[in-house]
C-alpha cells in the first residue's frame, strides 16, 4: 500500500503526463484514490470536462486526491449533496487537494467553473445509500441536471 505522500507523488506525476494519452488510471491503493480532472473523458473526447472516475466506491475512513491533470478544474463539495455531520470541501483551481471521508454515505460534488456544464461527480463511502432521496431532491443549473441524474440511476442500478 503506498503512504499518502507516495500516492500524492504518483499523481502529481501522473499529472505531467496530461490527457493525450488514451485514459491514464487515477493512482489507487486500498485506502488512497485518485480522482483525475479532465478536459475530455477518457477515451470520449467529445464529452468534455470531467471527473474520472465520475463514480467513486471507498471505505470510511479512505482518503480521496483530485488531481488536477489539466488546468482550470477544481472539486468543491455540493451542499446539501453530503450526508450529516460529514465536512464540506472547496479546493482551489489547479491544486491537488485530499480528502478524508469518514463519514458513510453518499457526496455530490462538482467543478465549480464547469458545474453548468456537467462536470460533477459522486463518491460513495462505505456503500451506504442512506443519504439519496435528500441527495437527488437538490436542483441543479444546465448540464448538472442531466449528469447527476445519469450517476445516481447507475448507483440506484448497482446498489
Ligand atoms: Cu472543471
Amino acid at each position: 500500500m503506498l503512504t499518502r505522500r507516495e500516492f500524492i507523488l504518483s499523481a502529481a506525476a501522473m499529472a505531467g503526463t496530461g490527457s493525450a494519452l488514451a485514459c491514464p488510471a487515477p493512482a489507487s491503493s486500498d485506502a488512497e484514490h485518485g480522482v483525475l480532472m479532465l478536459n475530455a473523458a477518457c477515451g470520449d473526447p467529445d464529452t468534455p470536462n470531467v471527473f474520472e472516475p465520475a463514480i467513486l466506491r471507498i471505505n470510511p475512513g479512505d482518503g480521496v486526491t483530485f488531481v488536477p491533470t489539466d488546468a482550470g478544474h477544481n472539486s468543491a463539495s455540493k451542499r446539501g449533496m453530503i450526508p450529516e455531520g460529514a465536512a464540506p470541501w472547496n479546493g482551489a483551481i489547479d491544486e491537488n487537494l485530499t480528502v478524508e471521508f469518514t463519514v458513510p454515505g453518499i457526496y455530490g460534488h462538482i467543478c465549480v467553473p464547469h458545474y453548468e456544464w456537467g462536470m460533477v461527480g459522486l463518491i460513495v463511502v462505505g456503500n451506504d445509500l442512506s443519504n439519496l432521496k435528500s441527495v437527488k431532491k437538490i436542483r441543479h443549473p444546465g448540464s448538472a441536471r442531466k449528469v447527476f441524474r445519469a450517476l445516481l440511476k447507475d448507483l440506484e442500478a448497482k446498489a
